[in-house]
């Protein structure tokens, strides 16, 4: 009898169909009644599949009385209480590594595309504009100071692309890391106000929520630009949006937001903003990778071998 398989988001196809073939699953997203279907399957299914955005509801978890593992399709576990994960014995596995140059090329996208403007250059060339006018100069990043929020393992390969970009790096984290060559400050409102670009990609904790405040937005100023490809939760929207509108802070380029997939609306119009669906790892090699980790994390543990990537 192939395990039971609660899955709690969609993922690629071929992910699906490696799944299919190892597993009963049951597509929770797609059940017309969810109550009654955690119902038929809470006492049988071992393992559940989610992403990074949807984790588990603790109203689900707790419907899963045989839960063994939950398998996440994304790095981050914010979504997943990991506490009570592991109070049940529950194991948790994550993707870490195999995401990070999608991410980090993301992240350096957005940035050219805020600083050279290239979003309302097509839409300028498409609307006919060209032939009786010009677009006008833009900023660049060349030679520009950047402050990365978070050096780790995705935070160092943005950072290294922005070295390629000739531009000057900084960082603010937990702690010093001294054998890595960008300068560290020990205060982010301090980075803040040295840095060009502040570029968020610290993991969404309790730690990390709203660290991004209204003084640190300030810091960085009319002349600074944001870059979120992490977590919503870590910057102080609302104050992002009043100071973006006001111009106290520069430009913004946001790949995630506080209540993903809704987007504040005053964001929509801003000429000095651009904007993502949280698509950071969404390349097909990339998640076709993660895919391939959740499937080998779910046969190891079903196989009682070693987990290749547990977060607990
Ligand atoms: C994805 C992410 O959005 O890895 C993460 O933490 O936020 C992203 O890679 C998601 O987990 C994939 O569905």
């Amino acid at each position: 009898m192939k395990p039971v398989l609660v899955q709690i988001a969609p993922m690629l196809e071929s992910v699906e169909t490696r799944l299919g073939e190892a597993y009963e699953v049951h597509r929770l997203w797609e059940a017309e009644d969810r109550d009654a279907l955690l119902a038929r399957i809470g006492g049988t299914a071992r393992g559940a599949v989610t992403n990074g955005h949807h984790g588990i509801a603790p109203a689900v978890l707790e419907r899963l009385g045989a839960l063994e593992i939950v398998a996440s399709y994304g790095v981050g576990y914010d979504a997943i209480d990991i506490a009570a994960c592991k109070a049940r014995g529950i194991r948790v596995t994550n993707t870490p590594d195999v995401l990070n140059d999608a991410v980090a090329e993301l992240a350096v996208g957005l940035m050219i595309a805020l600083c050279r403007r290239i979003p309302q250059a097509d839409a300028w060339i498409r609307a006919g504009n060209w032939p009786s006018g010009s677009l006008g100069l833009t900023g660049e990043l060349t030679g520009a100071h950047a402050g990365i929020l978070g050096l780790g393992r995705i935070g160092k390969d943005i950072a290294r692309r922005l070295q390629a970009m000739k531009m000057r790096v900084s960082y603010h984290g937990r702690r010093e890391q001294p054998f890595e060559p960008f300068t560290f400050y020990a205060d982010l409102a301090a980075m803040a106000r040295d840095v060009d670009w502040l570029v968020v990609v610290a993991p969404g904790t309790a730690e990390t929520r709203g660290i991004v405040s209204r003084k640190v937005l300030e810091a960085l100023g009319p002349e600074g630009a944001l870059v979120n490809v992490a977590r919503g939760s870590i910057v102080d929207e609302p104050a992002l949006v009043e100071l973006l509108a006001s111009g106290a802070l520069g430009g913004a380029a946001l790949d995630v937001f506080a209540d993903e997939p809704q987007v504040p609306e005053a964001l929509l119009t801003m000429e000095n903003v651009v904007l993502s669906p949280h698509q950071g790892s969404a390349t097909r090699k990339t998640r076709a990778a993660m895919g391939d980790l959740v499937v080998r994390n779910l046969a190891a543990h079903f196989a009682g071998d070693p987990l290749p990537t547990p977060v607990a």
